[in-house]
């Protein structure tokens, strides 16, 4: 039987305890959409997502992580304007010196992209809290975003459970033009298979053109399937793959990871990269994508290149080799963050850094930052370019900005003239690539010796501690730390207002907003939770104060009310504070045209009920304001049935898509529950 290499990763992870299907034990395809279990080797956290993580783990009782390596990044909370974030930093330290945890500092870096150089393995699994864990995709890993709680179970030894994904090949041929890179390739296939299109779905690149591509490239592509809403996306392991391990030190880690030949994939996309051009994602959505010469001449106040998509030295190098010997225009804004410590490091001593420098840059911190809104938010209706992965409405900091998503490139050529323009018309050198490692292209000749000194700098990163000093470690409980709020306890029936209808495309940004002023409560559901929905609707938590009031209960968690949504509803982020703050404040079910992946999960594990319309036309009938009714849960839950919904007297079906374990997992009260009542 041949199989694609996504198969291949996921049966030799198979927990045959947990998933019994035959088809794994026949050596046989496995049906697409059937509940798998896998083990998960390595996982990752980052702060913003990792207290609600952390805590969660402490209620599992574990004493020690059972996984191969986790590693608790801090790259989010970087902007600390009071004690909080600080707070939260010194909480996780503790934790990751208790139970075995590696702990990569402030300023070491971007949790992807340091875990990419320094942690990532061919071959294995990590399951990260964050969405652009697949990253690891570009060294050939199945890598995998979750919420914060799927996380903890991992870390605790358990398996995490996926719906078998559809494996859809993309086939690149040829070698990039100059001015094109790896990010027109993947806003190429969100161009074609737009924001939902790869809802389970694994992306899987293969062909010619894959061994022209340096591991960094491939990355970026790996990290930004995210938009597409794909369970994770995946390059082989090749001789680049092995070039780029030995040149950071890790040659060790390096096996060969491939497809069989003759696999079967489920669709083919494909892509000759000599026929790309340069490509901007518009204003406000990753899939609302243009050709760069159609926009020339938009003129431009900021340009920012940084972020997990676009951070590496060969990014950094690119920007630098157009921006060599100019300055930035005076209209411009221009920022730059390299992707991690070691980046900044090799930055410098290439004299990459230099150049950026001399040409007017300003030198932003190895962290997410204004990705996340984290400070540098554009003017007010701004245009900026990005070198990020979205660009959904407020997300930057300014509401009515106008963000593209672009490759360092394309941002590079617009710092300089001011307006958007095809890097490709520039009189400057590309730089070479051989496609085998991050030095390709340095300006300023750079030897593989000087990177293993650089990678194998690991002053930022804090061992775990062996098992009889790590008993001994104090957990720093700040203020700002509060417990997790407990799940409602599962109705067999509900009758509750719809509090909030909304359109399709949603985002977790949207149900709860990131940025400087909201990050910090990450560790505190209570205040996060007046933030709820605040892009949509301002006046949403006060209604829902109200509602629980008007319900004779002031406890907002023990009646409740119902949201109405689109199709792909919950896309983005990975945040659980989206499902957490919507149940604090006693949303008990979510009923949409379809869902994005990790949220529905997230919902599932809050205990929130997730339905969808069976006939999508049934959203038209139903009002913000209307009480609905939905009578049969406990059978539904039970039997797979599907939901009857009563609106108006109308009855409504609601479409069953949850599979045994989530039923389980909604019956116990949630997944805390579920794990500790000894549910796998
Ligand atoms: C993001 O890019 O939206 C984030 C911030 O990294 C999130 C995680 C979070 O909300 O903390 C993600 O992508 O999962
Ligand atoms: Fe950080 Fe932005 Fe990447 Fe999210 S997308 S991990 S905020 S850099």
């Amino acid at each position: 039987m041949a199989f694609t290499l996504t198969e291949k990763i996921l049966r030799k992870h198979i927990v045959k305890e947990a998933c019994t299907l035959t088809e794994i034990l026949n050596d046989k395809p496995i049906k697409r959409g059937d509940d798998i279990a896998i083990s998960i080797d390595q996982t990752l956290t980052q702060d913003a997502t990792g207290t609600m993580a952390y805590l969660q783990f402490e209620t599992i009782g574990i004493p020690r992580v059972k996984t191969e390596v986790s590693v608790s990044y801090i790259d989010h909370n970087t902007l600390q304007t009071d004690f909080r974030n600080m707070d939260d930093h010194r909480y996780l330290q503790s934790i990751a010196a208790k139970y075995g945890i590696w702990f990569s500092r402030p300023g070491n870096g971007i949790c992807h992209q340091v875990h990419l150089e320094r942690f990532g393995v061919p071959g294995k699994t990590l399951l990260g809290s964050d969405s652009h864990t697949p990253t690891g995709g570009g060294i050939g890993m199945i890598a995998i975003g979750a919420g914060g709680l799927d996380v903890a179970v991992a870390m605790g030894g358990g398996a995490f459970h996926l719906a078998m994904p559809r494996v859809i090949g993309v086939k690149l041929s040829g070698k990039l033009n100059k001015g094109v890179s790896a990010k027109d390739i993947i806003l190429e296939v969100l161009r074609r298979e737009t924001v939902k299109g790869g809802v389970g779905s694994v992306y899987e690149y293969f062909g010619d053109g894959v061994k022209n591509l340096s591991v960094p490239q491939r990355a970026t592509i790996t990290n930004m399937g995210a938009e597409l809403g794909a369970t994770c996306s995946i390059f082989p392991s090749d001789e680049t793959t092995k070039a780029f391990l030995e040149a950071i030190g890790r040659g060790e880690s390096w096996s060969e990871q491939k497809a069989d030949d003759n696999c079967n994939y489920d669709k083919v996309i494909e892509i000759d990269l000599n026929k790309l051009t340069s490509l901007a994602a518009c204003p406000h959505s990753p899939d609302a994508v243009k050709d760069i010469p159609s926009l020339a001449g938009i003129k431009v106040n900021q340009v920012v290149i940084g972020s997990c998509t676009n951070s590496s030295l060969d990014d950094l190098t690119s920007v630098a080799s157009i921006v060599k010997g100019k300055h930035i225009s005076p209209d411009v804004e221009a920022g730059i963050a390299p992707g991690s410590r070691a980046t900044l490091l090799m930055a410098e001593k290439s004299g990459v850094l230099g150049e950026l420098i001399r040409a007017g840059f300003r030198i932003l911190e190895s962290a997410c930052g204004p990705c996340i809104g984290m400070g540098f938010a554009p003017n007010s209706e701004g245009i900026s370019l990005r070198t990020f992965n979205r660009n959904f409405k407020g997300r930057s900091g300014t509401a009515n900005a106008f963000v593209y998503l672009v490759s360092p490139e394309t941002a590079a050529a617009a710092a300089i003239t001011g307006v958007i323009t095809d890097p490709a018309t520039l009189n400057y050198e590309k730089p070479v690539s051989e496609g085998i490692s991050m030095l390709s292209g340095t300006s300023i000749s750079l030897t593989a010796k000087d990177i293993k000194k650089f990678a194998k700098d690991d002053g930022m990163l804090i061992a775990p501690l062996p098992k009889d000093e790590a008993e001994k470690i104090e957990i720093i409980r700040g203020p700002n730390i509060k417990p997790c709020p407990a799940s409602p306890a599962f109705s067999t029936s509900l009758k509750l207002p719809v509090l909030l209808k909304t359109q399709d495309n949603v985002s977790t940004d949207d149900i709860m907003p990131a940025g400087a002023k909201v990050l910090p409560l990450r560790s505190n559901i209570p205040e996060i939770s007046k933030f709820t929905f605040e892009r949509l609707d301002a006046n949403f938590y006060e209604r829902a104060m109200e509602n629980a009031k008007a319900q004779e209960n002031n406890i907002p968690s023990k009646k409740g009310c119902i949201i109405i949504g689109g199709e792909n509803y919950g896309q983005g982020s990975s945040r659980e504070h989206a499902a957490l703050a919507p149940m604090y404040l006693g949303v008990r079910s979510v009923i949409v045209k379809s869902f994005a992946r990790i949220h529905k999960a997230n919902l599932i594990n809050y205990g929130i009920i997730p339905i969808t319309f069976s006939n999508a036309d049934d959203y038209d009938k139903i009002s913000q304001g209307d009480i609905l009714e939905i009578t049969n849960i406990e059978e539904a839950l039970d039997t797979g049935c599907s939901f009857k919904i009563l609106c108006n007297g109308v009855e409504i079906e609601g479409e069953n898509s949850l599979d045994e374990r989530s039923c389980k997992i909604l019956k116990d009260g949630g997944l805390a529950i579920y794990t500790r009542n000894g549910g796998q």
